[in-house]
């Protein structure tokens, strides 16, 4: 029985306690159940981890690391840290973990922070070419503080030009190498960046952030033990938290971790780290291998639903979760399709293709992925559906009676996969 001594703020619900964020999240609640998430970088989290999430470890400071503090009363914060931590090195083979990032670009900035001057070179793939704002994009920190040697892709296949990367490292002496992106659907080669790396005394430092619940299920080859640093997210393919972390050999994440803290970040979000653990426990459970295959059968059904549709996918496929789609041979931009695909509820990215004629905030290319989808339960069968959905949409893109049809039947798919209950 409730204590009549307890606070009223702690017994009062969402719905009593502030009426108005509580209709802005049930109305969240339902575009999650209408729409269809086709956003790569998505995925629908557990009820197990938001129910961590939202637990009482986020009135908790625990500055330091377990066994570590600088406060009193972290004997529970040690303890899911510390599980956390043995999760995510077991799911991974890896020796080291720090699981206090915020973000993914916080666990970017702190490995970049740990291993370079500012001046020194960072190289990394293209953002053009599917690398990330935090792999030296002009707009962000790591192009401001670092010179930039990019790689990116052959304009003949749309993959990694490996010898070209090579011929850049030795031109331009980079202190740290990065593998991983967010608009690449290839298969990485770890092992030929690790080797050019050590060609010029480089760290090979990868974001797996994309790739990273692929490769906890095996279906996608792993970074660790070919890059000294492992970085991610948490919250995409791997379905935990928003988050960031970072694994590796002992040596470097030790460094690291005096970057992260005191260097980078105060009280890490203790109840974050708790729906980490929750995550890494729910990806090292047998089902979740199923599912990250599942995940990458469903991209390529996709990716070969929509070329027989007529449209283009860059590189002619994917080994991943996602896949770049040239939108020209349909005469639409990135931007309408993704306003009009909404529309329809298929909830999108717009996203540069390689060499893309279109300014970023138009492009000509859409981005998919399929680790939201497969979570909800879709399979090859409603893959299929949803390339022709996009095709009769984007063959019409002003016609909303078309829109309407197609929004239709993306009800009786969203309705025979339920997501949450519904308020
Ligand atoms: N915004 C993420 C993505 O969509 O790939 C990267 O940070």
């Amino acid at each position: 029985m409730a204590s009549t001594a307890m606070p009223a703020h702690h017994r009062t619900t969402l719905a009593d306690s502030d009426p108005t964020v509580a209709a802005i999240l049930n109305r969240e609640v339902k575009r999650q159940q209408d729409h269809l998430e086709l956003i790569a970088s998505e995925n629908h989290s557990s009820a197990a981890v938001r129910e961590a999430m939202g637990s009482v470890l986020t009135d908790k400071y625990a500055e330091g690391y377990p066994g570590k503090r600088y406060y009193g009363g972290c004997a529970h914060a040690d303890e899911v840290e510390t599980l956390a931590i043995q999760r995510v090195c077991e799911l991974y083979g890896a020796e080291a973990a720090n699981v206090q990032p915020h973000s993914g670009a916080s666990a970017n900035m702190a490995a970049y922070f740990t291993f370079m001057k500012p001046g020194d070179t960072l190289m990394a793939m293209n953002l053009a070419h599917g690398g990330h704002l935090t792999h030296g994009a002009t707009v962000n920190f790591s192009g401001q503080l670092y010179n930039v040697a990019a790689y990116g892709v052959r304009d003949s296949d749309e993959q990694i030009d490996y010898d070209e990367l090579r011929r850049i490292a030795h031109e331009s002496r980079p202190r740290v190498i990065v593998s991983g992106a967010t608009a690449y659907s290839r298969e990485f080669d770890f092992a030929f960046i690790r080797q050019v790396a050590d060609e010029v005394d480089a760290l090979h430092m990868c974001d797996m952030s994309h790739y990273s619940g692929l490769i906890a299920g095996g279906v996608y080859p792993s970074p660790v033990g070919h890059a000294q640093v492992v970085t991610s997210t948490t919250h995409k393919s791997i379905r935990g938290p928003r988050g960031g972390m970072i694994i590796g050999d002992a040596d470097y994440v030790t460094k690291i971790n005096k970057t992260v803290f005191p260097g980078l970040q105060g009280g890490p979000l203790m109840h974050v780290i708790a729906a980490k653990a929750v995550a890494f426990g729910e990806a090292l459970r047998p089902e979740f291998k199923d599912y990250a295959r599942r995940v990458k059968a469903n991209a390529q059904a996709l990716a070969a639903a929509l070329t027989a549709e007529g449209f283009r996918i860059v590189s002619g496929g994917t080994d991943s979760h996602l896949m770049l789609v040239d939108l020209r041979p349909f005469g639409v931009t990135g931007k309408l399709a993704q306003d009009v695909l909404e529309a329809a509820h298929m909830t999108t990215n717009k996203n540069a293709i390689p060499n893309d004629p279109e300014k970023p905030f138009v492009t000509s290319g859409l981005r998919l992925g399929t680790p939201a989808v497969t979570t909800r339960g879709l399979g090859e069968a409603e893959m299929k559906l949803i390339a022709g959905w996009m095709a009769r949409v984007l063959r019409a893109p002003q016609d909303e009676a078309v829109q309407a049809a197609v929004r239709a039947e993306v009800a009786a798919v969203t309705q025979r996969f339920p997501l949450h209950d519904l308020a």
